[in-house]
């Protein structure tokens, strides 16, 4: 599909036309909606829509999204990568009913969770890795555009702390709410099915 966006942008450029191309990526980067328009002209396409992906190890909840917590607890770089061998990715919060949703699904896995650092907490896929204090989804976007941003006001004193100086990737906790953890510390993870365009 990149073949398409490039022979595109290579005819624009070739033409010497003012030109704007927008480019919207589902986040599976599966999809690539193109839209150029130069002049009177508008041109709009959708390079190779997928069907959503579908997995019946996966809670749907529709208007939602589809979820799985898994238990085996791992650090954020590794619970990263296990999601993407689902093809899916660390789970992102857009609403109240998401944080309802994930933090119920924690508190029933709770007992089942294994060597993690405690059971309270589930990573997501969230973090300030790139800039202290600047909070980005797992696509680097910020995280306020997400559409529902929930600090845990009360958990050890309020979060986001960056306790130790060290703590840059996101878990929900159970009390509800996210916390910032130590990325290297072991905690259960929820995975999220990337919603198609
Ligand atoms: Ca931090
Ligand atoms: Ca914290």
């Amino acid at each position: 599909m990149w073949l398409y966006i490039v022979a595109a942008l290579t005819i624009l450029y070739a033409n010497q036309v003012e030109a704007q191309t927008k480019l919207r990526l589902c986040s599976n980067n599966q999809t690539v909606s193109v839209e150029i328009s130069s002049g009177g002209m508008n041109c709009q396409c959708q390079i190779a829509p997928q069907d959503p992906v579908v997995r019946d190890d996966y809670i749907h909840t529709p208007g939602i999204g589809s979820h799985k917590i898994y238990t085996d607890a791992k650090n954020w770089n590794d619970a990263r990568k296990a999601c993407n061998k689902d093809d899916a990715h660390l789970a992102i919060i857009n609403s109240k009913a998401e944080e309802l949703l994930l933090v119920d699904m924690l508190k029933r896995a709770e007992k089942s969770i294994k060597n993690a650092l405690n059971q309270e907490e589930a990573l997501l896929g969230a973090h300030d890795l790139y800039q202290e204090g600047e909070f980005v989804t797992i696509f680097g976007e910020p995280l306020a555009s997400t559409g529902h941003v929930h600090w845990a006001a009360s958990y050890w004193g309020g979060q986001p702390d960056n306790y130790g100086g060290n703590q840059n990737c996101v878990a929900i906790i159970n009390q509800g709410g996210m916390d910032d953890v130590n990325c290297r510390d072991k905690f259960a993870y929820i995975c999220e099915l990337p919603i198609p365009c």
